[in-house]
């Protein structure tokens, strides 16, 4: 294989979250997250609620340490909404939180990694979502706002890449589709209210960020899931445009553009679902266009025209006009039940330069999901997982063939550093380049680890 290269201040990160990785110690309030596991435990993988993390509040000092010596430069995680704020009405801020996101900014930089936060990873706080229905609510949004103004005037002297929400659609996906995550409410209605709002307080933090003049960029992160029809007959042609105007424009396009698709509006209204807006929103979101876009990429939607049509006095659903495709032979992590198809990765590359301007972007989460690592483990108890390593030099062969032709991608960041939590999975498949013992919190660099710290020494990813 020839040598594969990558620009020489290229970001080499992994991924995180708070609410994934920090733990409880002196966190206040409850996101919908913790409220959700007292109340549910079942609805979650072995019953492991949030509480059971790494232990990042105590063991950052470690982590960023070991980043440094497997010699990556930068790490995107987010702070909690629920962590840093005391009183969400006022904004008044958590003293004990703000001290702790310091040290640990602060840590990074000492350490030769750039941080990346995000301020938003599906954890809304429980209050809010009590009081108000969570996004589904406008006051919401200007709560959202005096947070993150509380958090720029706090970090923005040193955090020089700002994303104002990790995956929004996967959020209210869960949230008011699939039923995925609290509060569990199956309405489309309300899936494109909320989706509006944290459009709306995405551009109106854009436009806080930029009024107090900060040094850095920013933008948002969405899992753009590349949607590959059946086949080229029309009718799965125009399944696959449906699917990518509900999952991926419905973000894409104003974030970069400003404006929706109109296409997409136009079946909002067809169907009676058109979210409320107030007329100078169409302004914020238009001005308060981003400086960047990170991608999530894990794997590709597969869809095809249905097979029959739904039940008419059914609730309107995006799926009324597609469906998933199990394409034959498709091949599988066989360890986590996604496909693997990393070409996709070049696809979004090349989409991203042909048509939104060749806008700065980068990969801001790819990685492989194994059920039951503890199977690889060596007897020296060192995680051999070649197919990581496989995986992400395939990912990254891919992405190199793009920048080679022009895309403007600035950074790749694998899901995820240490094993961490992941919402009703919890650890059910592990992601890290170092694995966790959840005994005792310990870390233990896997084969992939030591692979990435020689690959990114060397430039050399082949
Ligand atoms: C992404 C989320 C992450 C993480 C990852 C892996 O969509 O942004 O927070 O959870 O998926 O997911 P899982 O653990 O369910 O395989």
């Amino acid at each position: 294989m020839n040598k594969i290269q990558f620009p020489k201040d290229f970001l080499w990160g992994t991924a995180s979250s708070g609410p994934q990785s920090e733990g409880y110690k002196h966190k206040k309030n409850d996101s919908i997250w913790d409220y959700w596991y007292k109340k549910e435990p079942e609805r979650f993988y072995n019953q492991v609620g949030p509480e059971t993390t790494s232990n990042v509040y105590e063991q950052y000092a470690e982590d960023v340490s070991i980043m440094k010596e497997l010699n990556l430069n930068s790490f995107r995680t987010s702070i909690q909404w629920s962590r840093l704020i005391k009183d969400f009405e006022t904004g008044e801020v958590d003293q004990e939180a703000a001290q702790f996101y310091n040290r640990y900014i602060d840590e990074m930089i000492a350490n030769g990694i750039e941080p990346m936060m995000n301020l938003f990873h599906f954890d809304m706080p429980y209050e809010l979502e009590q009081k108000y229905g969570g996004f589904k609510s406008r006051h919401v949004v200007d709560l959202y706002v005096k947070f993150a103004e509380a958090a720029f005037e706090l970090f923005g002297d040193r955090v020089k890449y700002w994303i104002s929400f990790n995956e929004p659609v996967a959020y209210t996906k869960g949230a008011y589709w699939h039923n995925l995550i609290y509060p569990n409410e199956m309405s489309m209605q309300s899936y494109v209210q909320a989706n509006y709002h944290i459009l709306l307080a995405h551009s109106l933090i854009v436009s806080a960020y930029r009024k107090g003049n900060y040094s850095g960029e920013i933008g948002i992160v969405v899992d753009l899931l590349p949607p590959i029809p059946r086949s080229e007959n029309p009718a799965d042609v125009e399944a696959g445009r449906i699917a990518d105007l509900f999952i991926n424009l419905i973000f894409m396009d104003p974030c970069v553009r400003g404006e929706y698709d109109q296409d997409y509006l136009n079946i909002l209204k067809k169907h009676d679902c058109m979210f409320h807006y107030h007329i100078e929103d169409l302004e914020a979101i238009k001005e308060n266009t981003v400086d960047f876009i990170g991608i999530n990429y894990y794997q590709p939607m597969r869809v095809k025209a249905r097979d029959s049509m739904p039940n008419p006095f059914s609730p309107f659903t995006p799926e009324w006009y597609y469906e998933p495709y199990e394409m034959p032979n498709r091949r599988m992590n066989e360890y986590r039940g996604w496909e693997i198809y990393p070409k996709a990765l070049y696809d979004i590359a090349m989409r991203v330069k042909n048509e939104y301007g060749n806008i700065k972007w980068y990969v801001s989460e790819n990685g492989m999901g194994v059920q039951g690592e503890e199977r690889f483990k060596n007897k020296d108890g060192f995680i051999e997982d070649d197919y990581r390593i496989d995986f992400i030099k395939e990912h990254l062969g891919w992405l190199a063939k793009a920048i080679d032709e022009g895309s403007n991608c600035f950074g790749y960041h694998l899901w995820t550093f240490v094993d961490n939590w992941s919402w009703t999975n919890a650890y059910k498949n592990r992601y890290g380049l170092v694995s966790l013992n959840l005994n005792n919190t310990e870390r233990t660099i896997k084969k992939s680890g030591n692979w990435i710290k020689e690959a990114i020494k060397n430039n050399d990813f082949s």
